[in-house]
């Protein structure tokens, strides 16, 4: 039997199969091969009881996020705070080059508008070909839109503590359920959220509820690697005196040259150069 895992919770997968849902282990060979199963993962399982199974294989996957751990997404929505909390461009720039690295292209959804207008943030993001979208999941504004974005798919909420996520995966849950008039509403209460959830929200549509962070580490990627994880940064290294322009100690530099000139944003750039040091802090003490 294959089923969908919903949730994992401390060593349980809940397995979704034909409406019901077992509480799962995994079996010992899982462990053995290293592979830990993930909310969104396609499983095979065994029946042990009406409420119970356990996980035998993980099917394979189209993709699989660290941070969130989950898998088989087609979509990932950044959500962003404008304000309470601040936003963090350093955060978003970061979330950004860990799913360019996946060949995920995000949706900016900048939340909270009816408390900051956030028209700065959303220019610098748009001017370099993301989507951005504004919601207020208080006023029930935006909603349109991001229902458009996860209609028939797999989409995941991601970003840090606070900024709505839950907020807005109720509305837009109960919102297209009363379009299909099927599913009955949920009412999920106001709290942190523990433990990432896959939610059915009409046929063929899911959403992932995800915890909320802040940090992680960009791993898997290399210093050198970095700037062609940055979308834009393509359009202006022709203009780079050397070759292996690291754009961060030479002068006569192309990116550089963009950012004097207001082409592109500082806060780009700065993102840049942080997290270049990072990765080459990580490469000089593992070499
Ligand atoms: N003013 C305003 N408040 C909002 C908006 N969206 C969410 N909130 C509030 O912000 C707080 C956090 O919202 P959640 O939806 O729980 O945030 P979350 O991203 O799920 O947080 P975690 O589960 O901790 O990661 C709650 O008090 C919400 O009522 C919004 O658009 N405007
Ligand atoms: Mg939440
Ligand atoms: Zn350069």
């Amino acid at each position: 039997m294959v089923g969908k895992i919903r949730k994992a919770i401390s060593g349980f997968y809940y397995v979704e199969f034909e409406e019901k849902v077992y509480e799962c282990r995994a079996k010992g060979i899982l462990k053995k091969n290293n592979i830990t199963p993930l909310v969104g993962d396609w499983v095979e399982f065994e029946v042990l009881s009406e409420k119970e199974g356990n996980v035998l294989t993980v099917v394979n996957r189209n993709n699989a996020l660290i941070r969130p751990p989950v898998a088989n997404v087609d979509k990932v929505i950044i959500v962003v705070s404008l304000k309470i909390p601040e936003p963090s461009l350093l955060f978003i720039d970061k979330q950004l080059v860990f799913l360019q690295k996946m060949n995920l292209t995000p949706v900016i959804c900048l939340n909270k508008t009816d408390l900051e207008e956030g028209k700065s943030i959303w220019e610098i993001y748009e001017k370099i070909g993301y989507r951005v979208l504004f919601t207020s999941a208080k006023e029930k504004s935006g909603i349109e839109e991001l229902k458009k974005e996860i209609q028939g798919k797999t989409a995941v909420f991601v970003g840090n503590s606070g900024v709505g996520k839950s907020s807005l995966t109720n509305l837009l849950i109960n919102e297209m359920r009363m379009e299909e008039g099927s599913l009955s509403k949920i009412e999920r209460g106001k709290q942190t959220t523990r433990h990432s959830e896959l939610l059915k929200v009409c046929e063929d549509t899911y959403i992932i509820d995800t915890p909320g962070f802040s940090s992680f580490e960009l791993s898997d990627i290399e210093s050198k690697e970095l700037a062609l994880l940055f979308a834009e940064f393509s359009e202006y290294t022709e203009t780079c005196r050397y070759d292996d322009c690291t754009h961060v100690g030479e002068t006569e530099c192309g990116v550089k040259q963009a950012v004097a000139e207001g082409k592109m944003a500082q806060s780009r750039y700065e993102s840049f150069v942080a997290l270049y040091q990072k990765l080459k802090e990580a490469e000089n003490r593992r070499y």
